[in-house]
């Protein structure tokens, strides 16, 4: 992976330099203001960690070092993980060498399917998927490295061992988890010379003759793959790796964190949702018949799975994304159509909902990409958020990568008493 190597470390150098010029001149120049509403509020918003493999803007939405999602959506996962890493994106060449690499590594040591066969058929697959990527923790180039005495400078060369090693083996794994949970459990040729879109889909074996799926999935990876750094998943990924706690332990972290109904999870309670909706109007709902349904949910202290954002304050790109695909490829689905619907009523609802106290009304990712998997004979709703922590490991991985490159610290801010805030507050 010399190629790929090589743009990172000139993007490191280049990154190292642009820090130690601002540290140096501006060390205790104050960039925000911490509030009490930060400190109980989730810091949402407090300015506090340094991130350059992306970006949300609160109206335009995901940036990719400066690309805009209808800039890089018919990209490919293999060339947005690129993009992550090193601010560009890759030549033919580049792009051959990371393909060859990803190919390379892409077997799942046989022990992982036997700890995974081993749990009870009623696990979570993204407790499976997560596990997986723990127990092949052992892997990690990094610790090896580590334990031998690696020079500090030298840890992001032993990150990206770790990252490739990793990403590769996700369509197997995801497919496997897929297979062992759902269907007969039995693992398909993983040795063919596909990209990881495609190789996720024939191992899956679900529609798989159909490209337009595996266009499908290539989009699902790429709108997925990052989103700033502070955000649950790739924050926790973060903190766990700046203990230099391997890619594997930090990537199975924030994928815990993903697992939660108020981040990844929300795009199978977005299907749950639907479905209550086929179940109790009917496949044909009227707007008006929606409307109610969205605020006799809301009026019993439920959350509008799909809609909302602590950063964006607009329609979700990623979701206009998925839009014009469904459009062009799932427009007779029930399910797209009811997305569709929801959409057109469910942004008023939220505008008025709590005397105006929603920050965003407006639909997330989640609110439409599990419509479209549905479509394509992806029925397991509970495994949606898998395929959303398969894309979002590219930018764990790059994030931390960056870290090390940086050589980022340990990440410990400071926590206080309710005693000590009232100190503070009282001065
Ligand atoms: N339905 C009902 N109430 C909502 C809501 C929704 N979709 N979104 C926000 N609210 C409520 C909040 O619960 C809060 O009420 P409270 O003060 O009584 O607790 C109030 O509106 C203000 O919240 P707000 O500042 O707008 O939003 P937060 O930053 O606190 O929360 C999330 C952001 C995303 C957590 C919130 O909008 C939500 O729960 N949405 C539904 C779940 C979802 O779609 N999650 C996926 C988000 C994202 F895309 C991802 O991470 O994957």
């Amino acid at each position: 992976m010399k190629l790929l190597k090589a743009k990172i470390e000139q993007r490191i150098s280049s990154l190292c330099q642009e820090i130690t010029e601002i540290y140096a001149k501006h060390t205790q120049q104050p960039i925000d203001t911490i509030t009490i509403k930060h400190v109980l509020g989730g810091m949402r918003g407090m300015k506090a960690m340094v991130c350059n493999t992306s970006y949300v803007d609160p109206y335009d939405g995901l940036f990719i070092s400066g690309y805009s999602v209808p800039q890089f959506e018919d990209k490919t996962p293999e060339e947005i993980f690129f993009l992550l890493c090193t601010g560009t994106f890759p030549s033919l060449e580049e792009q051959e060498e990371l393909h060859q690499e990803l190919q390379q590594r892409s077997e799942v040591p046989s022990y992982i399917w036997n700890l995974l066969r081993s749990m009870p058929s009623t696990t979570h697959p993204m407790t499976l998927f997560s596990m997986g990527i723990l127990a092949m923790e052992e892997l990690s180039v990094f610790k090896q490295k580590y334990l031998e005495g690696a020079p500090k400078s030298d840890y992001w060369k032993y990150s990206l061992e770790d990252a490739l090693n990793l990403i590769a083996k996700l369509p197997a794994l995801a497919a496997g988890v897929y297979k062992i949970l759902f269907m007969n459990g039995e693992l398909a040729n993983n040795k063919l010379n596909l990209d990881l879109a495609g190789k996720f889909t024939h191992l899956l074996g679900v529609n798989n003759k159909d490209a337009s799926f595996t266009n499908l999935m290539r989009l699902y990876l790429v709108l997925h793959c990052d989103h700033e750094g502070g955000n649950v998943s790739a924050f926790t990924a973060r903190v766990v790796n700046s203990a230099l706690s391997n890619l594997y332990y930090a990537a199975s972290a924030g994928l815990n964190g993903l697992a939660g109904p108020l981040h990844g999870l929300a795009n199978q309670t977005c299907l749950h949702f639907i479905n209550s909706i086929h179940e109790q109007i009917g496949l044909d709902a009227s707007l008006n018949d929606i409307s109610s349904f969205v605020q006799t949910k809301l009026d019993s202290g439920q959350v509008i799975p799909g809609y909302g954002h602590a950063v964006l304050r607009e329609t979700d790109p990623r979701f206009t994304s998925f839009m014009k695909f469904g459009d062009t490829y799932c427009s007779d689905s029930p399910y797209f159509k009811t997305v569709k619907k929801l959409y057109a009523v469910t942004p008023h609802i939220l505008e008025k909902f709590k005397g105006g106290k929603i920050s965003n009304p407006w639909p997330n990712v989640d609110a439409i990409s599990g419509s479209l998997l549905y479509h394509y004979g992806i029925t397991h709703f509970d495994f949606y958020t898998v395929l959303f922590g398969f894309s979002r490991i590219l930018g764990f991985c790059a994030q931390n990568i960056m870290a090390r490159g940086l050589n980022q610290p340990i990440i410990r801010p400071k926590s206080i008493t309710n005693e000590q805030l009232k100190e503070l507050v009282n001065k």
